[in-house]
């Protein structure tokens, strides 16, 4: 089976790896990338909410580099459809089901489309839901304006993963944001599940494999780690969490 299909029918948990362009040259991201994928990780993620912030060619760079350094999908985690590139197998093709700004709901993805056609990347559907954990905003958080949902909105969050598999996405994903000072809390997690049959992605602030194991027997089928893979130069925190996520 094809990863897409894969993934959308929850064949497996996942455990995905975020490479930000901006945070290294593109040789290191390889590089980082080709460990990550040694210790197990399904996929590489590349992305971050101020990649518009750094010149296009880097991105396509840095693409080009992991590509060439693992076998595993390389896939956009786009913050709108300027970081689209050429070069791109993959798109988390999302719209933010809890923006109050159409642009991230519609608008970017209007956008998107015309690219993802040209290049012919292959789109996996996704409705992405940002969920304020922190006391201190994320960087996402400061740079969208949201209907919020708070950490003990269990209903809220739930209704709207209802809404996204009604609406026809085929996977979920509940972000707490880079670095967040908590993750998602499992209890939310259970009552997705309890509410949805589609994947659910939960990342942000997840830093050690006994809150990854929380997440996945939680409901999870894939988690994200972005900040630890910058922090740890031997990634050694990142393969116990994938180890933790395979067994
Ligand atoms: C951010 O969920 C990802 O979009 C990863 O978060 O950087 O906290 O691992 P961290």
């Amino acid at each position: 089976m094809n990863f897409i299909n894969s993934f959308y029918n929850r064949t497996k948990k996942f455990h995905f790896s975020l490479i930000d362009p901006e945070d290294q040259m593109p040789k290191e991201a390889g590089r980082k990338a080709k460990l990550c994928e040694n210790y197990g990780t399904d996929a590489i993620m590349v992305g971050g909410s101020t990649i518009h912030k750094i010149p296009k060619q880097k991105i396509y760079d840095t693409i080009d580099e992991i590509k060439k350094s693992v076998k595993i999908p390389t896939i956009l985690f786009p913050n709108s459809a300027d970081s689209i590139t050429g070069n791109l197998e993959y798109i988390f093709f999302m719209s933010l089901v809890n923006s109050k700004d159409d642009r991230f709901i519609t608008g970017e993805q209007e956008k998107g489309k015309i690219l993802i056609e040209k290049y012919k990347i292959k789109p996996i559907s996704m409705a992405y839901l940002i969920v304020s954990t922190s006391k201190e905003p994320t960087t996402v958080e400061r740079m969208v304006t949201l209907d919020k949902i708070f950490e003990n909105d269990m209903e809220k969050a739930a209704e709207y993963a209802v809404r996204a598999e009604k609406a026809g996405f085929k996977s979920i994903y509940l972000e707490a944001g880079s670095g967040a000072e908590k993750p998602v809390p499992d209890e939310m997690i259970s009552r997705v599940r309890e509410k949805i049959d589609i994947a659910i992605v939960v990342g942000g602030g997840l830093r050690d494999a006994k809150a990854v194991k929380a997440k996945i027997a939680a409901g999870a089928d894939a988690v994200v780690n972005g900040t630890l893979i910058e922090e740890d130069k031997n990634l050694n925190k990142l393969r116990a969490i994938i180890r933790a996520v395979k067994n």
